[in-house]
């Protein structure tokens, strides 16, 4: 097991995996940027090393210092988190030609999951179902235009170096197809510096529900059930929660079944999410696999009793899976709820600055995930999320109503934040019956999804 581990993140995620370090009586190293200098992340931390200015690409995004303090500091692996380098696999393979070990799947691995076009592939020869749509990436227009034309419309053209909403379009028509095929490739050449497009069917208000999957070097693979993200606004997750009114226990021994299948298939280990989306019929396709922790991970914890970076850190240190996916039972019901910096009477502008918190939620079945502390000044350089509130109860009416209370008590001064919409959604009708799907908040509160 390692004696010490740097933690390439901040904010939230940072403090959750230092935290998990601690019990496991492994020490800690911290990064941080200038700005950064009085974050929770550094004090929790045994050490801590400044790594640049605040800028991420000079800070969180520098690979060079970021290695060079692991060196340094004699940390014998890294856990990058979620976003900045968590999915570069240039990163990971840095960090195998300097002999750390990367906490997350192999640099391979990475790159190929980072091709969407190309993880389709391998979803097909796996036998996963993917969306209808074409085997690839588009060679020109004239591919895009006989392929839509085969498919039927609406397609979706999406950029095979994308995920999440960058170089994604929604194509109604032929008359459409040009227009989308050229603003959606000049956007991902900006975004990703890959214009590569791959073309599929669109799937009329699916929902996102994706398989938490864990798989250790020795083969084993299981899954820990699944989460369901419909709850979106432009791609940024509002409300995450586990298990899926949605799923029978068939469809979900189904999807779980193809979640492992699809993680064999690309020799995964390590924590991954495969994401589906699911029609009203109940048919699920493959949309794609992320190769990190991600941010909603706490309700699958819950729900399951797994410390999921824990498992990531002992899987890391090659170890085996101390479960078998009949081990792995699903108890209860668990809502996240993303605490954000942000105004949204003024199209949810990021608001910076000085905290003052009065009160924070809690009591029973109530878990807050947060960097924050009284008098903390939120930099304006980084994503707006400042915490992430779950709760937990035995099934959802009752983890939903300990949501609405532990929100609540939440008594914030000095920012602007999302409680009063995320209120709005948890008093919602459709919300509390379980009809969400991807278009909940555009159509609920027409919020026009793309700008
Ligand atoms: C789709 C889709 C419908 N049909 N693909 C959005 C970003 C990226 N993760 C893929 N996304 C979608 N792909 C097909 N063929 C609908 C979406 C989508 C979406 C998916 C999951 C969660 C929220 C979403 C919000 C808008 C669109």
């Amino acid at each position: 097991m390692f004696n010490k581990i740097l933690v390439a993140n901040r904010g939230e995620i940072a403090v959750r995996i230092i935290r998990a370090c601690r019990e496991m009586g492994i020490q800690t190293v911290a990064v941080f940027s200038d700005i950064d200098r009085h974050a929770l992340h550094v004090d929790l931390a045994d050490e801590a090393v400044c790594i640049g200015p605040a800028r991420a690409r000079d800070s969180y995004l520098n690979a060079e210092n970021i290695i060079s303090a692991t060196v340094l500091t004699g940390a014998e692996a890294i856990h990058p988190g979620f976003g900045f380098l968590a999915e570069n696999s240039k990163f990971a393979e840095m960090c195998r030609e300097c002999n750390i070990t990367f906490i997350g799947p192999d640099p391979e691995v990475i790159e190929m999951m980072g091709n969407k076009a190309k993880a389709r592939q391998m979803m097909l020869l796996a036998g996963v179902p993917v969306v209808p749509g074409v085997d690839g990436v588009l060679t020109d227009f004239e591919h895009a235009l006989k392929a839509a034309d085969t498919i039927g419309y609406p397609v979706m053209l999406k950029a095979s170096a994308g995920g999440g909403g960058k170089g994604i379009r929604i194509v109604e028509n032929e008359e459409g197809l040009k227009k989308a095929y050229e603003t959606a490739k000049t956007e991902a050449k900006a975004a990703f510096n890959d214009d590569a497009m791959y073309l599929e069917k669109y799937l009329e208000e699916p929902r996102h529900i994706e398989f938490q999957i864990l798989a250790d070097r020795y083969g084993n693979v299981i899954h820990l059930g699944e989460r369901d993200c419909s709850i979106q606004r432009r791609n940024q997750k509002v409300i995450e929660e586990a298990p899926s009114t949605f799923l029978s226990s068939e469809l979900r021994e189904k999807m779980g079944d193809a979640a492992v299948r699809a993680a064999k298939a690309v020799n995964y280990n390590n924590a991954g999410t495969v994401e589906f989306l699911v029609d009203k019929k109940g048919n699920f396709y493959f949309m794609e696999m992320n190769t990190r922790i991600q941010v909603e991970h706490p309700v699958t914890e819950l729900v399951t009793g797994v410390d999921i970076v824990q498992e990531q850190i002992k899987i890391a240190a090659g170890q085996k899976l101390d479960m078998r996916q009949e081990n792995v039972v699903i108890r209860g019901h668990a809502v996240e709820c993303r605490i954000n910096a942000e105004n949204p009477s003024l199209g949810f502008r990021p608001s910076p600055g000085k905290v003052n918190i009065l009160l924070w939620p809690g009591g029973s079945g109530v878990r807050l995930d947060t960097a924050m502390y009284h008098g903390y000044e939120i930099p304006p350089t980084y994503d707006s999320m400042i915490a992430k509130l779950i709760t937990y109860g035995r099934d959802r009416n009752e983890a939903l109503n300990k949501m609405r209370r532990a929100l609540n008590e939440f008594i914030i001064e000095g920012i602007d934040n999302n409680v009063e919409f995320l209120f709005q959604i948890l008093n919602n009708d459709n919300y509390i019956n379980g009809l969400i799907n991807t278009s909940f908040i555009e159509k609920e509160y027409n919020l026009k999804i793309k700008d």
